[in-house]
Parts: C-alpha cells; sequence; structure tokens
C-alpha cells in the first residue's frame, strides 16, 4: 500500500528537519511493505518552514509539499489529504505532529493494524501503556485527562480512550466519506467530530498506545479556553442529536406508531363488531408488530435492513418472539413483582417502570442482535 505521513507544520522550521531526518533514516528503512512517503502541509509559515522542507525534498524523493492559506489545522489536513489521494494515490493517510511529539517509533504499529483489516488506527495516550508528559502542569494533565472522559462519557463511546489526540492513520475510504467534519470546527474539535462520524458510520477502528512527548522546540498553537468551549459545544449537541434522531429517538416514534394502530384496532374491533376486548387486543398486537417491524426494517436501522426474503421471515419470527418475550416476561414479570411484594395501589408506576424496562431491552436486543451493525464495506 502507499502510505503518506502528512504533516502539518506552522513555524516548524526546526522540528521538521529534525522529524523528516529520523523518518527517512530510521523509521522508513524498517517498513518493508508500504511505500512510504511524507507530505508536508505548510500554511504559508513566516519562519520558512515551506522552503527548509523543500530542501529535504531535494534530497529525498518521497517527500511533497502543499503550501496554502492558514485557515486552521482541519482545514490543512483537508486540503492536504485531497493533495495525497489526488496527486499522491495514497492508501493510507497519517496525521502527525511536526513538534516531535508524536513518537515515530510507532508507525509500524499503525500500520500493522490497517494490515490486520481495521480502517483507522488511532493514537492513544489514556490506555494500554500510552501516557502523557509527566513533566506538565498539574492543570495541564487534569485538562487532558478530564476532557477526554468527559467526552467518551457524554457521547456514550466508552471503547475509545483518546478522542482529542491528533496521531492517527487512515485508509482513504474514511477521509472520502468523512471529510466535511474536517472542516467542520476553526480548532482542534474536528478530531473528535471526524472520529465520532466514523465510529457512527461502522468503520473499524483499532487504538496504538503511545508516550506523548512534550514540546521542545517552537510554540504551541492550541487556544486552550476556545478550544474546551467549542468541544463541549460539539460533543453536546452531537450526543444529543444521537439519542434523540439516532436510532433510539426512531424506536420510540415507531413505538409510538404500533400503540396508536394497537389503540385504533382495539376500539374498532370492540365498538363496531362487538369482538372480545382480551381477542382484539391480541389482534391489534399482532398487526402493530408486524407494522413496528416493518418501520424499524425501512427506518430505524436502515443501514442494516434486510433485503433477502428468508432472512426477512427469520429476523420477523426473532422480532416477534422478543416482542412477547419483552410484555410477557418484563413488562408484566415486573408489574406482578411489584403488586405482590410492594401492594397492588401503585400498579401504575409497575407499569411505567416495567415499559422503561422494555423500552431498554426491546432496543438492545435490535440494535445489537437483530440489526446487528454490519462491518464497513
Ligand atoms: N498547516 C497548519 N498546521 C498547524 C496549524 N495549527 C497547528 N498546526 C500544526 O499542527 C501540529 C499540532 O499543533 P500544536 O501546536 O503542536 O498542538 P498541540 O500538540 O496540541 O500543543 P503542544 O502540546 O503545546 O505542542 C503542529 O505540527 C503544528 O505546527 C495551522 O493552522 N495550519
Ligand atoms: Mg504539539
Amino acid at each position: 500500500m502507499k502510505a503518506v505521513i502528512i504533516i502539518p507544520t506552522y513555524n516548524e522550521k526546526g522540528n521538521i528537519e529534525k522529524l523528516i531526518n529520523i523518518l527517512e533514516e530510521e523509521i522508513f528503512p524498517q517498513i518493508k511493505n508500504h511505500d512510504m512517503n511524507i507530505l508536508v502541509a505548510d500554511d504559508n509559515s513566516p519562519d520558512g518552514t515551506a522552503e527548509q522542507a523543500g530542501v529535504l525534498a531535494k534530497k529525498w524523493k518521497n517527500i511533497d509539499i502543499t503550501v496554502g492559506e492558514k485557515r486552521g489545522l482541519g482545514a490543512a489536513y483537508v486540503r492536504a489529504m485531497t493533495y495525497a489521494v489526488e496527486k499522491m494515490n495514497a492508501d493510507v493517510m497519517f496525521e502527525m505532529d511536526a513538534d516531535l511529539q508524536h513518537d515515530p517509533k510507532k508507525i509500524p504499529d499503525f500500520l500493522k493494524k490497517i494490515d490486520e483489516g481495521y480502517d483507522m488506527a488511532i493514537g492513544t495516550r489514556y490506555s494500554g501503556g500510552g501516557s502523557i508528559p509527566q513533566n506538565w502542569p498539574i492543570q495541564r494533565k487534569m485538562f487532558s485527562v478530564f476532557g477526554n472522559l468527559l467526552v467518551r462519557t457524554i457521547l456514550l463511546k466508552f471503547s475509545i480512550h483518546d478522542w482529542t489526540g491528533g496521531y492517527r492513520a487512515l485508509k482513504k475510504e474514511v477521509f472520502l466519506r468523512e471529510k466535511e467534519e474536517l472542516n467542520s470546527f476553526k480548532g482542534y474539535t474536528f478530531q473528535v467530530s471526524f472520529l465520532n462520524k466514523a465510529v457512527r458510520d461502522g468503520f473499524k477502528i483499532a487504538e496504538v498506545p503511545f508516550h506523548f512527548e512534550d514540546r521542545t522546540l517552537g510554540d504551541s498553537k492550541i487556544a486552550p479556553i476556545s478550544y474546551i468551549i467549542d468541544l463541549l459545544k460539539y460533543v453536546i449537541a452531537a450526543s444529543i442529536k444521537e439519542k434523540l434522531f439516532g436510532p433510539f429517538g426512531k424506536f420510540l416514534v415507531v413505538g409510538g406508531t404500533g400503540f396508536v394502530i394497537q389503540a385504533i384496532i382495539l376500539r374498532v374491533l370492540v365498538e363496531l363488531f362487538r369482538y372480545d376486548p382480551t381477542a382484539a387486543n391480541l389482534l391489534g398486537a399482532v398487526v402493530a408488530i408486524f407494522s413496528n417491524y416493518n418501520l424499524n426494517n425501512l427506518w430505524t436501522f436502515k443501514s442494516e435492513k434486510f433485503v433477502g426474503i428468508s432472512q426477512y421471515l427469520w429476523k420477523m419470527l426473532n422480532f416477534y418472539a422478543t416482542s412477547a418475550i419483552g410484555v410477557i416476561i418484563i413488562q408484566a414479570g415486573i408489574i406482578f413483582l411489584g403488586d405482590t411484594f410492594l401492594g397492588k395501589k401503585y400498579y401504575f408506576i409497575y407499569f411505567i417502570f416495567g415499559t422503561a424496562i422494555l423500552l431498554v431491552y426491546n432496543f438492545t436486543v435490535y440494535r445489537f442482535i437483530i440489526w446487528r451493525k454490519k462491518p464497513h464495506k
């Protein structure tokens, strides 16, 4: 595969020379099964970083440079990744800081994950032996650790430990699908939104632990206050949107339509056709479940939609069984337990509680068993 290490730079003249020398002399010679290249993405640094990179590009033929206007790191990545894909034919791209904070010795570990079939590999400082600089002041350490914990908690996505880091490898397909996210924020929040979108779209993501070195040369470009405000705004909005308009919200809407269908059938059969209410209710349930199944299949979980007839019928059987178990065992069971042990007086509270547990149970079975996410193609 053709791999391109993208190094965004703004006033990193001293660092870029050091980093490129390490990559070319120590790291690339170890990698035999990939074609390794470098792309420096400079935003007209006044210190002459691009000219310095130009000198290095004369020495090594696998270095490209793209120079553009300074419009933030995310914008620099969009420009560079587009260049890497279109002009360099990259299959895999790395995001790597110029300031030597991202240990270049880890590059083979990232490539190994890509070779194993992952779409993206994320450098992590918070799991599996990764770490942050010992000498950072306590407030910076807290900012970093709690910032990530907060992102994981608000998004309810715990399997990824480092959301804010910028040491990553990704296949070009991930970039082509998610590039809008790179441009969505002026600060560094795009790293979080990009990763979150990739997770949501089902890309396979691995973690690579590394020790984050302290910056020794040049100045930091991060603006902590506006960063944390942006980050909080994004994760809270994304989380609300995902819960409300994502599968769980749709699942609730579908459940609501099922309730209405069942209620109408019950009324019509009893009032107009003099049916026995128990039988009418059961008939209504059968129709409502059928409607729920189809709406969930076509809308709630449309990316996991069943197409083949046998799969459709088999999953429908599962869906009826799940619904029956939920109502008979979970909802009725909770009401029964409440009635028996706490008294009949509060039956309606047990009903509400039983229904809440039922919803969680149903959604969990639908999401993780019936419409389980397929690995990304
Ligand atoms: N092209 C480009 N590069 C940028 C821009 N902002 C930051 N960078 C580069 O992105 C990388 C990360 O920036 P840093 O300032 O090191 O951010 P940080 O690592 O979070 O902060 P420190 O730990 O203080 O270094 C560095 O290589 C910067 O030169 C930008 O607007 N344009
Ligand atoms: Mg840095």
